[in-house]
């Protein structure tokens, strides 16, 4: 039997994350992922990280290649019917700006990082069970290569995404949760190409929504609109890049480099909350607890607020013994994760095509996004919620 102070489910940003910061601040902790350390980095994800994100990378210890490699991005592009604007982020949102760092580096960085402070993560751990969490004694039992173990911990961090096994650990009844299912995903590209352009750019087009994006200077990450009955088997990388082409600014498609897919998948969209972020023994961090379509770039943002603010409440639980703080916790996540759920919702109305609308619901969107891009406080709306939403103090 092994003893530590918070047992972390997930090894995912917010699991390695959280242990980093945790180890770095002196409080024990085991992370258990069941995939594998290359699995974990073989997942494309997210390529876009707020100031607040990067700045707890940092503190984490693990931001030197991030400021080495990551874009700084001051603005932010939009296109209707191919008609081709820009938002200046950084004049918007009072000097902030985003950096254009992968998730996949970030992860790589924090394992690494992991590593060489000597944190344990034990990767391919199967069954994970979460046991006696409303009381003064929880722990976790798993296996690993078919042999059994178990953890005796204070704290159990469920950062195991929308898929995990914590929250369902979690009283059924007490669960309180909101979803809404979107009638379309997202087909992403990944390849050795320039990006098309030096800024992100999203596209809104009667044929459906396009992102150009990228990871460098090299790199580019491109994602379509696709109706949600679509499988990868209907598409080939030429009708990739040929509805792109179709749905981006002329002159860009002009330009545009196209090349072999490094990567080519579908995510469903969805936008999901559960409002129990906490209970007993257990806290919820992440995607474990919410799920945001990606069109604001706020999931992986959002998980960092939430391990920022679990991060504060172990050092005053641990240091000063500040139990009594625990109930901020989810006062303090679901205020913001709810303002990220907004504009992540509104995002994907203002810029996807809606088989169910007419053509009033058109013009009235293409009014929308004159009125955003052309007003002052439509783009200060825009652009500070981009940047990211601050996070609030403990007390
Ligand atoms: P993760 O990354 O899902 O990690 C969870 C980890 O837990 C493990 N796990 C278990 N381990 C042990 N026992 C179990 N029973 C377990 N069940 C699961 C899993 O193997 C995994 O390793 O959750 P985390 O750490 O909370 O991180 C969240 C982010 O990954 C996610 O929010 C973002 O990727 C969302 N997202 C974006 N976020 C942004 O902030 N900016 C973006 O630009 C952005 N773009 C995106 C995205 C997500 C996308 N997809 C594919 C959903 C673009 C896409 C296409
Ligand atoms: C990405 O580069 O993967 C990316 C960027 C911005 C988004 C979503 C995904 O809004």
């Amino acid at each position: 039997m092994t003893k530590t102070q918070v047992a972390i489910i997930g090894a995912g940003p917010s699991g390695l994350l959280l242990g980093q910061l945790l180890t770095k601040a002196g409080i024990d902790n085991i992370i258990l992922e069941r995939k594998s350390g290359d699995y974990v980095l073989s997942r494309i994800r997210a390529g876009v990280l707020e100031q607040g994100t990067a700045d707890l990378i940092r503190e984490a210890g693990a931001g030197a290649r991030m400021d080495k490699e990551g874009i700084i991005h001051t603005g932010t592009d939009f296109s209707f019917q191919g008609e081709h604007h820009h938002l200046d982020l950084e004049k918007y949102s009072g000097g902030k700006h985003v950096i254009v760092y992968g998730q996949t580096e970030v992860t790589r960085d924090l394992m690494e990082e992991r590593e060489k402070a000597g944190g344990v993560t034990v990767y391919e751990a199967d069954n994970v069970k979460l046991h006696d969490i409303d009381s003064d004694n929880p722990y976790v039992t798993y296996h690993h290569n078919d042999e059994p173990f178990r953890i005796d911990c204070d704290y159990i961090a469920g950062c195991d995404g929308f898929h995990g096994v914590t929250r369902k650990s979690i009283p059924h009844d007490k669960l309180v949760e909101y979803e809404k299912v979107y009638p379309f995903g997202w087909l992403g590209l990944m390849s050795d190409t320039p990006p098309v352009h030096d800024e992100l750019v999203y596209c809104a087009h009667e044929r459906g929504f396009a992102l150009c994006s990228m990871r460098s200077e090299t790199r580019s990450r491109y994602y379509l609109q696709v109706p949600d009955t679509d499988t990868i088997d209907n598409w080939d990388e030429d009708k990739f890049w040929d509805e792109l082409k179709r749905r981006i600014p002329p002159e860009m498609a002009e330009r545009l480099v196209t090349g072999p897919a490094l990567e080519m998948s579908i995510a469903p969209l969805r936008s999901y909350v559960c409002e129990t972020m906490q209970y007993g023994k257990v806290f919820l961090l992440g995607d474990a607890a919410h799920i945001v379509p990606p069109t604001g770039a706020k999931g992986l943002n959002l998980a960092a607020s939430d391990v920022e603010t679990a991060f504060r409440l172990f050092v005053k639980i641990y240091n000063e013994g500040r139990t009594d703080l625990i109930p901020r916790y989810q006062e303090i996540c679901l205020a913001r994760v709810w303002k990220a759920v907004r504009f992540s919702w509104w995002m994907t109305m203002f810029l996807h095509r809606f088989e169910s609308a007419g053509r009033f619901d058109f013009r009235v969107q293409q009014a929308e996004f004159d009125y955003f891009i052309h007003s002052e406080a439509g783009k200060t709306t825009i652009a500070e919620n981009y940047v990211g939403l601050p996070f609030e103090a403990l007390e």
